[in-house]
């Protein structure tokens, strides 16, 4: 057994999105992954029902993608894709275009989710000056959306606590639409709920208040993930990209989580069969194996930006050092692969019934208020203790990862998104945990 750590060893690290201070007296620490575990530095066996940050879609360590990488490193450890280029960057955005909606066919790539965000919405910008209507600049996001952690995601983003701290310095002209919880109608609703497709017409109110002529893009993601599991109503999408398309505004589906199968397609837009004209997408492009990002572009986007200016000019001043870097994009490559040959997202899709069932049986047990699902995502909601609101998911986040399951909480929300090559008795495992872990939750 691996000791744990002396407190002063985990001083350097300024964790991300942690209580730093209370992790820090009581750390968990993970050192090593396979499949569908992770191993704890106490040698212990953690089931990841949260494929790590909703990323590691075809299971940890893979042997492809580790020899894929490991090659890479030894061959081209870096290349510019600035005025250069590499073949295994041309090759990852064609085969990330192959399982694009028809039309999204041209990918830029980030490091990040939040920098796909980023892209995407000066993307929109520059697609509308390139068209000539420069003054459409204004931003629409969501409530409780959650578009990572740059100024403009936390701009369009909704998450309150996100955004308080730099209240004073957030992009200017951006809106946000009504988020669509609604658990008076909803709670406990299997898949898609029925009620709320209305909610998008909130988009016809904030146009007519701004003036269409304004608003270059919407930004929502189909299915808000990291707010805690917000599946979107019946015809909602349908009816937002209904209005984006008369107004002549750019609609972005912000895939970060939802790309790559979590829904049992490779994207939320085909299972919804609602296609957005820019579509974010990180974590699950590799298997969050190596940092990477991209934003797909319909083709109509990429050539408006891309002919408008001179032929020997730069079309698009953006881009970082590391888009399309060769270990990120031989990871992408033969991760798609095994995402092809294993048929993960057809697996995800056949598990889907066996998860919803699997997750709904908790229904009746101690504080749980909602459970709602669909593909592989999953969020139980607790009843939140008086005066203390968090915390009553974080013990039962603890006790789950004490008892070998990880599990992921936001508020009082537990969600769950395990990697796509999970088994029947995989699933019963973590929600059997969950609901002995909730009889011992004060
Ligand atoms: N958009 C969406 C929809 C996301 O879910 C980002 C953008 C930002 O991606 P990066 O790679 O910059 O983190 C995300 C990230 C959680 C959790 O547990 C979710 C995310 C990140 C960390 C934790 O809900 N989503
Ligand atoms: N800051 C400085 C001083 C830089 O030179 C660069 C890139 O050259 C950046 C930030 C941006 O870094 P990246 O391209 O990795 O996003």
């Amino acid at each position: 057994m691996t000791s744990r750590p002396v407190i002063d060893d985990l001083s350097s690290f300024w964790m991300p999105f942690t209580a730093n201070r209370q992790f820090k007296a009581a750390p968990r620490l993970i050192e090593g992954a396979k499949g569908m575990y992770y191993k704890s530095t106490d040698g212990r066996e953690i089931l990841d029902g949260c494929a790590g940050l909703w990323c590691v879609n075809a299971g940890h360590c893979r042997d492809e993608i580790v020899a894929a990488i490991q090659q890479q490193a030894a061959t081209l450890d870096f290349a510019p894709t600035f005025q250069m280029g590499h073949p295994l960057a041309f090759e990852a955005a064609t085969k990330v275009a192959a399982i694009m909606p028809e039309g999204l066919d041209r990918i830029f790539f980030t490091n990040s989710g939040s920098e796909s965000v980023d892209t995407a919405l000066k993307i929109a910008l520059a697609y509308h000056r390139a068209r000539g209507e420069g003054q459409r600049t204004k931003l629409i996001g969501r409530e409780r959306g959650y578009h990572g952690v740059g100024f403009g995601g936390i701009s369009v983003g909704g998450i309150g606590p996100n955004r308080k701290t730099f209240s004073g310095a957030l992009l200017p002209g951006v809106d946000h639409l009504p988020h669509t919880h609604a658990p008076d109608h909803n709670a406990f609703s299997k898949g898609q709920p029925a009620w709320g497709a209305h909610l998008a017409d909130e988009l016809e109110r904030i146009v007519a208040l701004h003036d269409a002529s304004t608003i270059a893009a919407v930004i929502v993601e189909p299915l808000a993930g990291s707010t805690g599991v917000l599946v979107p109503p019946q015809g909602y999408l349908q009816k937002l990209r209904e209005i984006c398309t008369k107004h002549g505004i750019l609609l972005i589906f912000d895939e970060v989580i939802t790309g790559f199968g979590r829904l049992g397609k490779a994207t939320a837009a085909e299972f919804f069969g609602v296609t957005p004209d820019l579509m974010t997408l990180a974590k699950a492009i590799n298997n969050a194996s190596i940092p990477m990002g991209a934003v797909a572009a319909h083709r109509n986007v990429h050539d408006t930006v891309v002919n408008a200016g001179a032929v020997n000019g730069i079309e698009l001043f953006h881009g970082y050092t590391y888009s399309a870097h060769p270990m990120a994009a031989a990871a992408a490559i033969a991760t798609l692969d095994l995402y092809a040959r294993d048929q993960l997202f057809e697996r995800a899709a056949s598990k889907a019934g066996k998860f919803e069932a699997a997750a709904h049986a908790l229904r009746d047990a101690p504080h749980v208020k909602d459970v709602r699902n669909l593909g592989l995502v999953a969020g139980i909601e607790l009843e939140s203790r008086d005066g203390a609101p968090g915390a009553r998911a974080y013990e039962a986040f603890v006790k789950c990862f004490e008892a070998g399951v990880l599990v992921r909480y936001t508020s009082d929300i537990l969600a769950f998104s395990p990697p796509l090559i999970i088994e029947d008795n995989q699933i019963d495992q973590i929600f059997s945990t969950v609901r002995k872990v909730l009889e011992t939750v004060k």
